[in-house]
């Protein structure tokens, strides 16, 4: 009887401590769960089509993992500037990213294809090339630095502001102080139009059109409307002189600390949101010239051939940097 007692004290405690262990283990997952987050900055305005895009991402993922992982957004480079934020996920200090693919010039030279002057004139064509074995390699060039990269989503067509004069012809760009980002490529364009380059991150570049501190500056349309570039640049020229694709880069630490079905969902989360982010910025294209002439800005549309004519020059020297079957690519 007492060994029954015993035995039974003995299942009792075996079974309480099991019990015990089961808790804490779900205590520490639930933990564990709570900590995976995705942070991602990125530097547009609360209501560009970046942040728009990445709102559907957030949702996405979420909903797919039913809030295990959590994705928290820093619009207006709050976290810095794009070579900031590609450095921060490069270093593992920073989950994810949303950047033109311009500044990645700087890590791959992969990249500079995007860069030439009037290469993109189809951005379906662009899509294509983006996502085919071209834009695989390239994404590819950025895993040993730490970076992998997911998708080409679309920042857009860029087009040329300033608050000094209408552009009809490209002798009228010579002389302009103009914004660009940090890109070697289109440093030369600018300097093979005569114009003065001004390379400088997104985030300071508000205030230096409103300090006159530059003339004028070359984003597409839905950037020159969600930045409120109109309130401070009067003058709009409709150029297209680049395509500026956007990269989403995750942190390849993080991205490989995941599960595979989370890595899986990841994947599918970012997929859908840049379908949807691609067709939005298609939608916005006719109403935006229109939006951005209400609000002040004095719209010309220059010829585009004669603008091409003159920026050649920049083919022939990246030319051989960039390899002439990726630039085939693109053109055909
Ligand atoms: O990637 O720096 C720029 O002009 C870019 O278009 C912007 O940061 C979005």
């Amino acid at each position: 009887m007492k060994k029954f007692f015993s035995l039974l004290l003995i299942l009792v405690l075996v079974v309480s401590l099991v019990g015990c262990g089961q808790q804490a283990a779900e205590d520490t997952e639930k933990d564990g769960e709570k900590a995976v987050t995705i942070r991602i900055a990125h530097t547009l305005a609360p209501d560009s089509h970046y942040n728009k895009g990445l709102q559907k991402f957030k949702e996405i993922m979420e909903e797919k993992t039913e809030g295990r992982i959590k994705v928290e957004l820093f619009h207006s480079a709050q976290l810095g500037s794009e070579r900031d934020a590609i450095e921060g996920i490069s270093m593992g200090t920073l989950e994810a990213t949303l950047v033109s693919t311009a500044p990645l010039a700087n890590f791959s030279k992969k990249f500079m294809v995007f860069d030439l002057p009037f290469i993109i004139q189809d951005r379906e064509k662009a899509f294509e090339v983006m996502d085919g074995e071209v834009g695989k390699a390239m994404m590819d060039s950025l895993n040993d630095k730490g970076i992998i990269g997911l998708g080409f989503w679309e920042n857009g067509f860029r087009m040329l502001t300033n608050s000094k004069r209408a552009i009809n012809k490209p002798e009228d760009i010579s002389g302009l102080k103009i914004r660009l980002m940090e890109n070697p490529v289109h440093v030369e364009t600018f300097k093979v139009l005569g114009a003065q380059p001004v390379p400088m991150p997104f985030g300071e570049l508000f205030t230096a059109l409103q300090q006159k501190t530059v003339d004028g500056q070359e984003n597409p349309l839905v950037i020159i409307d969600t930045s409120k570039f109109y309130e401070v640049q009067p003058y709009l020229a409709l150029t297209g002189h680049f395509y500026s694709p956007a990269a989403f880069l995750v942190s390849k630490s993080f991205y490989e600390g995941l599960s595979p079905e989370d890595q899986k969902v990841l994947n599918e989360a970012e997929q859908e949101a840049r379908q949807w982010e691609r067709e939005y910025c298609i939608s916005l294209e006719k109403e935006l010239s229109e939006n951005l002439k209400e609000k002040g800005m004095e719209i010309t549309t220059p010829d585009k051939k004669a603008l091409q004519e003159a920026t050649k020059p920049v083919y022939d020297k990246f030319k051989g940097e960039i390899g002439e079957d990726v630039i085939n690519a693109l053109l055909q």
